[in-house]
């Protein structure tokens, strides 16, 4: 069984909490969408686990009651903010992670290990975990309570919530943008039999390159997120050519790679931002960036601007296209031995 979302989210409302600082898992779906719908409790989208942990922990010293959600996956990125801040300073409330597991074969690798590995790593962390109870309404706002007394995490398991469509005034339109398989076919032609490594994000980026990019060469990061374009500096500092190919909310995971990657001029990297305002991966939630002006922080860091795939070139130098692009269909995800690849080509 699983809980009523809406009557769930409205219970945390009475029971005070004012905030939900999340980066989306699809487990949590139908929750994020309540929590936007729902003008009582406040979303804030946050560029990363670490920050989500942050804001919540401000949130929380300054007399308000957040509630975090994020993936397993993200809970790594918690680590210092547990560690150093919520342990030692004695601050606590709800931090639910998704326990996304992992079957052999499957190509989603970057879930393996927590799959088996996550109790440990709350355990790890000094914190008792709970799993939410899916059954039971009144109990699992107990074990929401509990968590927002003691260091106690609660672990959400798939499908715990029931679907809530998101109001039609917080639905993303982007139908008149070209879709990023337009891109990707355009840069397919114009790579082919070329030696230039694509890497493509964790999110769909890469699901829709092992679609429409059959004929390059080809790197799918399933994990690692915020980490494509670093990887990307490495590989290019080791004499690759690349082009990264990334989302909005990669890229602004862990936006110090741009500023690491723009201190150097002799190599050949390129990033293509491709902002589709939202988490496709995850269930579509809107990213919340619209404040931000990608083109200018990329060349405040030091890269090099251009404005088209006609102008990629083999001139030397930390390059920077900025795309906005529609929704493609759902593609489907590159398979294991593809994926599971640990050197380049
Ligand atoms: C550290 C971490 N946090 C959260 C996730 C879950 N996750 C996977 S893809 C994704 C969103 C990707 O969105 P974007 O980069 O905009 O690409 P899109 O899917 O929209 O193409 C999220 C939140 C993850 N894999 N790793």
């Amino acid at each position: 069984m699983a809980l009523d979302t809406k009557v769930f989210v409205n219970k945390l409302i009475e029971d005070g909490y004012t905030h939900l600082c999340v980066v989306p898992c699809s487990f949590a779906k139908y929750v994020i969408n309540e929590a936007i719908n729902n003008p009582k409790i406040e979303y804030v989208a946050s560029a990363s686990e670490a920050v989500a942990c942050s804001v919540a922990s401000g949130l929380k010293m300054a007399g308000k009651k957040p509630i975090v959600i994020v993936q397993s996956s993200g809970l790594t990125n918690m680590g210092s903010c547990i560690t150093s801040l919520l342990k030692p300073y004695n601050i606590t409330f709800p931090i639910l992670t998704s326990w996304r597991t992992y079957k052999d074969g499957d190509s989603e690798i970057q879930h393996q290990h927590l799959a088996s590995q996550l109790p440990k790593l709350i355990d790890s962390y000094g914190y008792e975990h709970v799993i939410l109870n899916q059954e039971d309404i009144e109990d699992a706002l107990s074990q929401i309570e509990l968590c927002d007394t003691a260091h106690t995490m609660c672990i959400i398991k798939k499908d715990s919530f029931t679907k809530v469509e998101l109001n039609d005034e917080h639905k993303l339109d982007l139908s008149k943008h070209i879709p990023r398989s337009k891109y990707l076919s355009e840069l397919n032609q114009k790579f082919r039999n070329s030696d230039t490594l694509f890497i493509g994000t964790t999110g769909n980026t890469a699901r829709e390159m092992y679609s429409f990019m059959k004929d390059t060469n080809n790197f799918y990061m399933a994990g690692n997120m915020g980490g494509a374009l670093s990887l990307g500096l490495g590989a290019s500092l080791a004499g690759k050519k690349v082009i990264v190919c990334g989302g909005d909310a990669e890229a602004v995971m862990h936006m110090g790679g741009l500023t690491t990657a723009g201190r150097y001029k002799d190599i050949d990297l390129t990033y293509i931002l491709f902002d589709n305002e939202q988490n496709k991966s995850t269930g579509g939630q809107n990213t919340y960036q619209n404040h931000l002006d990608y083109i200018t922080i990329a060349k405040a860091s030091g890269l090099e601007i251009i404005d088209t795939i006609d102008e990629l070139s083999d001139n030397k130098g930390v390059k920077f296209l900025y795309i906005k692009c529609g929704i493609d269909d759902e593609t489907p995800r590159p398979p294991l031995d593809v994926v599971k690849v640990s050197k380049f080509q």
